[in-house]
């Protein structure tokens, strides 16, 4: 805040006096910060308030990114140094490395190996002394690296099944040889474990290591393609899993942090002991239990993670919580090799908060969940989830890597390469779906319109900047600015729409999503973020996810979601909010707790009837929620947005909209308004047409109103019952278990069904009837025989009630969720 203030008060003098000369302060160690009388902000840029040597001092690099294994070289921007000169990186302030000079002098810092994610700092000396520059990269998840960077290990299936019945011969890598600038190259095996390191005071913690084992080829022909039979290695399963790289030939071997191109991280089949060759599924087996038995020693996670959406729609409407698993992507095709019958997975965002670990939730082609149960191509939970968690580094919260060591590791022991899956499934079965909860949504579209989370609609033409949630409790703050309607032909009309949103929660950094010629910018703490190498961001405290120019989702821990779309030139945001939020919003989209007749509370706490509300009363609730300046998270990086933003009142008191549109007869628009603009949103869409006199707008307001309605029947919760067996020796029709759906069971030939043939899904979520039970004739006669006919069958119905009970108290555990509309299957 002193900042901010500080901020303010400078800029203001600055304006005052149309200073533009640079100031005397430098920005060594404070670039991003805000000093007495000058600027190392990136905003400086544009606001003619940098510090003298800004630009050397706080640089950029290309490319911005790198894999977190490292091994790219990142230009930097400004630096030019002569042949010979000297340059030094240091990365995060602790990892200290030498630096690159090219033949023109271009000065390159190589991205070191790391075992997390996010924005790196980097500082550089040129005299080995003075760290007085300083940028940042992007550290990514290995499989989100650009692939053009990557060795490709050809015929996958061959590396992955090495060493087992009929998988031998030759392996082939590729990569770019233009990539690496030297005639000659060094082959690597690198292997990846998690090692337990004593630390102070007696106590210890596993860490992540990722190490050089042996070269492949020395001093090999740079030829972009390389063959070899691979040699099994005595105690080669020490290290199970790694990676290939691959460097000039003048680094010596297993140097550290020297520019090289990596493969993906695989399981080292192919450099396994002489006993896998020997017998690989007997190996396998062994493997799998022994990992059976160390799961059981390991805490349990699966009761910490979160359940799945019952339905495809909800997966894929509940943005703020799941992500699509790019492994089966109906987006992609649907190429999902470890769940066949499968044609979509998303992840569960977040890890959870303990144990770090993952949820998968699979569906079927019917939009169903696909469960471990019934079919191995299930969703599974992971012990360790797929994308890291925060604070990284730490297993088991390295991304990829642990995950690949504790849950996939054990997939190819139990599961490919023996076949004992029912161990690894009794380890991570899917979840079910009785305990989730869809999140509600709110938006804002169009000149604004606002659909509160309640579901109350209204229109609110203030100009400047409010609070579209806040919520104290969770520390949630999203604000809106909005803008007068500029016409095409330039004039303004007596109307706002959406011109941006800023939001944070709690420490998190600070999101804004602005609109910027059409399409929408991204700053991450006032600066602009590049979204053309990364499409995923881990930031500190959000993620932010931005597919296209036009689509931006930030992600918060919470589970709360944001999601800002362009359409037209015209902004939405949706709001999507996980029900922990209920009785806890505030803003103008409303108190969220099921009650429409609430949402027009002011800030002063006073409740406008939502029914009897005129368009005036509506504008004074609306004007209420005008942000503070001191809680502002807006960039004011121009003179235009500090004259209308910054300076004025939040809520631009002499900005009056029309509260009434004149619907004249003789309107020449009017007979393609009526065309147009009908059905449900229909108003909406008169509305925009008539204020900004165009057609095309009111139709963008038309289908962003229906992609709301499409959201809002996605997230439409669904009653489940929950999972029923397959009964020993029998069969079950349909794996649908939502409410409204019947399954039927039988038994083979030569058994007898006891229990229910049929059981149907309840809308309070109970099924009818009682579980079957296939027994065979021969052995209920032998029962007989023995033991007496009576005391059997009173035997026989006690064991099935037992059984019922139990299921039962687990069934009350997980009560069904309240009713409210059936989806069928
Ligand atoms: C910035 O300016 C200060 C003082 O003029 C100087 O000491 C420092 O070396 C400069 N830094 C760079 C990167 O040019
Ligand atoms: C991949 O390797 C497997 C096993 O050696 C082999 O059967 C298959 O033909 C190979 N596929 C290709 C495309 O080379
Ligand atoms: C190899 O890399 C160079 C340099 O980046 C690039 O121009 C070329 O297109 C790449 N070739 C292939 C086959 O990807
Ligand atoms: C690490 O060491 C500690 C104490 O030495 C031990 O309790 C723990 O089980 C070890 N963890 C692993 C994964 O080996
Ligand atoms: C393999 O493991 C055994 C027992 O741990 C050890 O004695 C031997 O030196 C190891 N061999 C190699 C090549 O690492
Ligand atoms: C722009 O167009 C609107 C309606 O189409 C009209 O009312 C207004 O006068 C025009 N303004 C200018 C500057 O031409
Ligand atoms: C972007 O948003 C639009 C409008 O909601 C949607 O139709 C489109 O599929 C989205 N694109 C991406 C890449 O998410
Ligand atoms: C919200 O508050 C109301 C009234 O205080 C209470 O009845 C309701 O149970 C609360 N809902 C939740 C989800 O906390
Ligand atoms: C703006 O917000 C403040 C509280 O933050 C409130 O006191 C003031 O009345 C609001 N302005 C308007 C015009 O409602
Ligand atoms: C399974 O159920 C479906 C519809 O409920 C029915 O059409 C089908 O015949 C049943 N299959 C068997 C084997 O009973
Ligand atoms: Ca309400």
């Amino acid at each position: 805040m002193r900042a901010n203030l500080r901020e303010t008060l400078f800029l203001s003098g600055i304006l005052l006096i149309l200073s533009h000369k640079t100031h005397g302060q430098t920005c060594n160690g404070k670039c991003g910060d805000v000093l007495e009388d000058c600027s190392c902000r990136a905003a400086c840029v544009t606001l003619l308030n940098c510090c003298a040597n800004y630009s050397q001092t706080c640089f950029q690099v290309t490319p911005h990114s790198s894999s977190m294994l490292g091994g790219r070289a990142l230009r930097i921007h400004g630096l030019v140094l002569p042949p010979g000169g000297s340059l030094t990186c240091r990365f995060k302030g602790e990892i200290v490395r030498d630096g690159l000079i090219d033949t023109q002098g271009r000065a390159y810092c190589v991205a070191p190996l790391l075992y997390e994610t996010g924005w790196i700092p980097i500082d550089v000396s040129t005299n080995r002394i003075d760290f007085d520059r300083s940028g940042e990269y992007l550290s990514v998840h290995p499989s989100k690296a650009d692939r053009a960077f990557q060795v490709t290990l050809v015929n996958a299936t061959q590396w992955q099944y090495y060493g087992t019945a009929n998988t031998a011969g030759e392996l082939t890598m590729m990569w770019n040889s233009s990539l690496i600038t030297a005639d000659r190259v060094n082959i690597e095996l690198w292997g990846y474990r998690e090692v337990n390191r004593s630390m102070a005071a007696g106590t210890s913690s596993l860490q992540a290591e990722l190490s050089f084992l042996y070269s492949l080829g020395k001093n090999m022909p740079n030829a972009g393609a390389f063959s070899f039979i691979p040699e099994p290695k005595e105690n080669g399963s020490d290290w199970e899993l790694g990676n290939i790289r691959i460097t000039a030939s003048l680094t010596s071997e297993g140097e550290r942090d020297v520019e090289a191109l990596w493969s993906g991280g695989h399981v080292l089949a192919w450099h396994l002991e002489q006993s896998f060759r020997d017998n690989s599924a007997a190996w396998a087996h062994n493997k799998c239990l022994q990992w059976d038995a160390l799961e059981k020693k390991l805490p349990n996670f699966l009761n910490e993670l979160i359940d799945c959406p019952c339905t495809l729609a909800q997966a894929r409407a509940d943005t703020g919580r799941f992500h699509t698993d790019y492994s089966c992507d109906i987006d992609r095709g649907s190429v999902c090799t470890y769940h066949p019958g499968s044609i979509h997975c998303v992840r569960a965002i977040q890890a959870s908060p303990v144990h770090g670990s993952g949820q998968q939730c699979c569906y079927d082609i019917a939009g169903n969940l696909v469960l471990t149960g019934d079919s191995i191509g299930g969703s599974t939970p992971d012990r360790a989830h797929d994308w890291g968690s925060p604070p990284y580094r730490d297993p088991p919260r390295v991304p990829g890597y642990s995950h690949w060591l504790y849950d996939v590791m054990s997939f190819y022991y139990c599961c490919l390469w023996s076949d004992h899956c029912h161990v690894y499934f009794s380890h991570r079965p899917s979840s079910g779906c009785r305990n989730y909860q869809p999140p509600r949504a709110g938006v804002v579209l169009g000149d604004p319109h606002f659909i509160t989370f309640d579901g109350l609609r209204y229109t609110f033409n203030g100009k400047g900047e409010y609070y579209l949630v806040s919520s104290p409790n969770r520390e949630l703050s999203v604000q809106a600015r909005t803008e007068e309607v500029k016409l095409k032909n330039g004039s303004l009309v007596k109307a706002t729409q959406l011109s941006a949103v800023a939001m944070k929660e709690k420490a998190s950094d600070v999101i804004e999503v602005r609109r910027a010629e059409g399409h929408l910018q991204v700053l991450r703490n006032q600066k602009v973020l590049p979204f053309t190498e990364q499409r995923w961001m881990d930031l500190h405290g959000v993620f932010v996810f931005v597919p296209s120019p036009q689509n931006a989702t930030v992600i918060f821990p919470s589970g709360a979601g944001v999601e800002v779309r362009i359409r037209e030139g015209s902004m939405a945001v949706t709001v999507l909010l996980p029900t922990e939020f209920s009785n806890h919003t505030q803003g103008l989209l409303g108190l969220m707790n099921s009650d429409p007749s609430d949402d027009l509370t002011t800030e002063h706490e006073e409740v406008i009837s939502s029914t009897e509300a005129t368009l005036e009363e509506i504008f004074t609730f609306g004007a209420s929620w005008n942000i503070s300046k001191e809680s502002s998270l807006f960039t004011y990086d121009s003179k235009h947005l500090l004259d209308t933003y910054h300076f004025p009142p939040s809520h631009n008191p002499a900005f009056v909209p029309a509260f009434s549109l004149p619907e004249s007869p003789d309107d020449p628009l009017l007979s393609d308004i009526l065309t147009l603009c009908f059905g449900e949103g229909a108003e909406f869409c008169k509305y925009d047409t008539l204020t900004t006199r165009s057609l095309t707008m009111g139709s963008a307001t038309l289908r962003t109103y229906q992609s709301h309605q499409n959201l809002m029947e996605g997230l439409k919760p669904v009653v489940s019952c929950g999972w029923l067996p397959t009964p020993k020796y029998g069969r079950k029709n349909g794996t649908c278990y939502l409410a409204g759906e019947t399954l039927s069971f039988t038994c083979n030939e030569g058994y007898i069904l006891y229990g229910s043939t049929e059981r149907i899904c309840l809308d309070d979520g109970s099924w009818t009837g009682e579980q079957p039970y296939c027994i065979t004739d021969e052995k209920v006669g032998f029962v007989l025989g023995a033991i007496g006919f009576l005391s059997s069958m009173v035997t026989m119905a006690i064991m099935i009630k037992l059984h019922n009970r139990k299921q039962e108290r687990e069934r009350k555990e997980k009560p069904g969720q309240v009713v409210n509309q059936q989806q069928a299957c």
